[in-house]
């Protein structure tokens, strides 16, 4: 009992020390025990001026009031980058154990998150800084929302043609740049949609209205407006009704509540409107998992959006906050996976496979053995025995809009596991959880910028694709090429696909040496079961790999470090396979009716020699 009064005591003063110094800050923690408060939550929001930020807010909150052991300090900004530098120092001086913060001028705020991260877990909200120095990036997609605002637009003009007026926000707003970018990709397809942009910096209500007002001698020819957010929305719509113009309007958060955009679709004020989920709930689930070591937190939760439209804004508001209770029924999932290609593969397919077990999940198994054909027809066997969800790992990105649509016809969601697939409309799959893969190209590459000099020679680099079409192939290729097009003095010399195999990758090699003199500095391999093949051929040519020629691959496998420590390779990037935990828990998440995120990235590390020695007792792949 002494320890808890000194604790308590120890906690009071905290708090008046905290009382005194944080001026700009709110101490938001209900009259909670003190002595129960195991964890303190820092949260620096960019402002408390816009709405958005207000509900991402309030939403932050409301879910913390759920948890009896953790206390907030809300700070805010006021859009001032001096200010939220000071305030973050602050919370940190306050011995905060997690960080969440909206930053409001990304490049100002990057470097001062990344020491935040050294020291404490940092989850960054709504606007992403550059790079992956956080523990975790929830926010929307500002380019999916801009087009899902295009898409509606199209269908207020009769023929597809007509007058566009787009209000956009700040010119420094990276999710405003997004959305143009996604809206504007979808009505430059129609040569009959005129485009005409005007810029409101403030994106708030009233200075949409004014200006408005002040275009109101060209409003004759405009046929829609689409607005970035709902309160320039409503602005335009209130300047509309004092000039006694009808022009439809879209606009874009999609919140409840009087004057808010489901709420002016609702009452017709306005056509539609993109939801743009603040992911505060979110915040505080995933940072109690990060606070609880709890494994698989991904790295970035990637919201989905819904368009709201006066046809369906009924149904939209009735299904809010369903969640079903949580199913007692076992749960039958179909799982069809590509392969057993790679040791990735295999450890993916166990991982899941354990999950499934420990989650009580009824997982039916098919091995597609590569085959697409052999994936199209688990999927029709899983849609016959009308299990709860399909999950997928897709073989090529390819190919998969009919069986797909047979699962949606079938009322089967779809998860999509470790590899994406392109479709025009992304309500076909519920969710992507997998890697960046493009970010992973990017990683080998600036290891090969930064190990292999080419001051004194051009360096020649041999790639080892994964399959052709496969999503972690194109994205790996993608990436890595992205940062090698701004380094002239390094050439891919020779690209072939190996399959993501270890025979694929030695038979690579083995051609090249039967045709070329060996004069190449480097061999980049899209996965650690190639890189492993090319070894063995340079082996038996007599060529030491890792030695006179430097190998980077992708993975993360425990052969890959086992080669490093020898010194037969030199880098791997690692690509966890250990889907199976994150995995079931979207999957229940999504039978007990919570929405998914649009898609679930992880992350993994940069492993060379010293990294590998730590890591390889205990790896689990
Ligand atoms: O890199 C490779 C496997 O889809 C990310 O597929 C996965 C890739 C992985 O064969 O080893």
């Amino acid at each position: 009992m002494k320890n808890r009064l000194f604790i308590g005591a120890v906690i009071l003063l905290f708090i008046g020390i905290l009382a005194a110094g944080l001026a700009s800050c709110d101490i938001y923690s209900e009259d909670k025990e003190f002595e129960k408060i195991d964890y303190v939550i820092g949260v620096s929001q960019a402002n408390m001026r816009e709405s958005w930020r207000l509900v991402s807010t309030n939403e932050i909150k409301e879910e913390a009031d759920k948890y009896s052991d953790i206390s907030l300090i809300i700070t805010d900004a006021t859009s001032s980058t001096e200010k939220q530098k000071k305030d973050i120092q602050k919370l940190l001086e306050y011995g905060i154990d997690l960080l969440i913060v909206s930053p409001w001028d990304v490049k100002e705020m990057t470097p001062i998150i990344s020491e935040v991260y050294q020291k404490i877990p940092v989850i960054v909200m709504d606007r992403a800084v550059e790079g992956y120095d956080y523990t975790l990036y929830i926010g929307p997609d500002n380019e999916t929302i801009g087009r899902q605002a295009g898409e509606e637009i199209l269908q207020l003009l009769p023929g597809k043609a007509g007058t566009v007026l787009e209000l956009s926000g700040s010119e420094y707003s990276q999710s405003s740049m997004d959305r143009s970018k996604g809206f504007q990709g979808v009505v430059e397809e129609y040569p009959q949609i005129v485009l005409i942009q005007n810029r409101v910096e403030s994106a708030t209500r009233d200075d949409t209205e004014e200006l408005i007002l002040r275009q109101k001698d060209a409003l004759g020819e405009i046929d829609a407006i689409f607005a970035h957010n709902d309160y320039m929305a409503r602005g335009a719509s209130m300047a509309l009704q004092q000039l006694g113009y009808h022009i439809p309007i879209i606009g874009i958060d999609g919140f409840i509540g009087e004057n808010n955009g489901v709420s002016m679709v609702q009452n017709d004020t306005i056509a539609a409107t993109i939801t743009c989920p603040t992911g505060g709930k979110e915040a505080i689930q995933n940072a109690m998992d990060i606070l609880n070591h709890v494994s698989g937190v991904p790295k970035q939760i990637i919201l989905r959006s819904h368009k709201v439209t006066t046809k369906n804004v009924e149904a939209y508001i009735d299904n809010l906050g369903q969640t079903t209770l949580p199913n007692e029924d076992i749960i039958d999932v179909g799982y069809s996976q590509l392969g057993t290609e790679s040791a990735w593969r295999l450890a993916n397919t166990a991982s899941i496979k354990e999950a499934a077990r420990d989650a009580g999940i009824n997982l039916i198994y098919e091995d597609a053995d590569q085959s697409q054909e052999k994936q199209i027809e688990a999927i029709r066997k899983f849609i016959d025995l009308k299990v709860d969800v399909i999950v997928l790992s897709p073989v090529v990105d390819t190919g998969w809009e009919i069986v797909l649509q047979e699962a949606k016809e079938a009322g089967i969601p779809v998860i999509l596991s470790d590899r994406k697939i392109s479709v025009e409309v992304d309500d076909l799959f519920t969710t992507y959880l997998g890697a960046d893969f493009p970010e992973e190209g990017r990683n080998a590459m600036r290891w090969i910028l930064e190990n292999v000099p080419s001051d004194t020679k051009e360096v020649s680099i041999i790639e080892l694709q994964g399959t052709l079409g496969a999503s972690p192939a194109t994205g790996r290729k993608n990436g890595f090429e992205e940062i090698l097009s701004q380094h002239p003095s390094y050439h891919i010399v020779y690209s072939k696909t190996g399959n993501f195999t270890f025979e694929g990758g030695k038979e690579i090699i083995e051609e090249y040496l039967s045709g070329h003199e060996w004069d190449i500095d480097v061999i980049f391999a899209h996965n650690d079961d190639m890189a492993l093949g090319a070894i063995k051929a340079l082996e038996d040519s007599g060529i030491k790999p890792g030695v006179d020629v430097k190998i980077v691959s992708v993975d993360g496998t425990k052969e890959a470090f086992q080669a490093i420590i020898k010194g037969k390779s030199n880098c791997t990037v690692e690509c966890t396979p250990l889907l199976g935990p994150q995995l079931m828990k979207a999957i229940k998440d999504l039978m007990s009716g919570k929405e998914l995120p649009l898609r679930i990235i992880t992350a993994g590390k940069i492993y060379t020699k010293e990294e590998a020695l730590k890591s390889l007792k205990g790896r689990k792949y």
